[in-house]
């Protein structure tokens, strides 16, 4: 949570230039969680993947493959810890 905290602060600040957009739209967890059940279902990690292909950037060829890709331990469902993880990694 807290390595959270700071990557959204580089991408409010600008500094991670190809991501500010992602913060600037609100994309943090808690703002793609809509149902607030402390995980992201593949409707809900669409918000962020139409948002990446809109930006010209494909992560994956449908928003279901991009959730199973951020979904590492495979139950279906996005934690917290697999949002962060992908968000690092980008
Ligand atoms: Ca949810
Ligand atoms: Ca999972």
């Amino acid at each position: 949570m807290q390595s959270f905290r700071i990557i959204v602060l580089l991408l409010a600040s600008g500094l991670i230039v190809s991501q500010s957009a992602l913060a600037q739209g609100g994309i943090t967890f808690g703002g793609l969680d809509t149902n607030s059940d402390g995980s992201l279902s593949v409707e809900e990690l669409s918000r962020l993947y139409n948002m990446a292909v809109e930006r010209g950037r494909t992560p994956a060829p449908s928003a279901e493959a991009f959730h199973a890709s951020v979904d590492t331990d495979g139950n279906g469902a996005v934690s917290e810890e697999e949002f962060d993880t992908v968000m690092a990694n980008r």
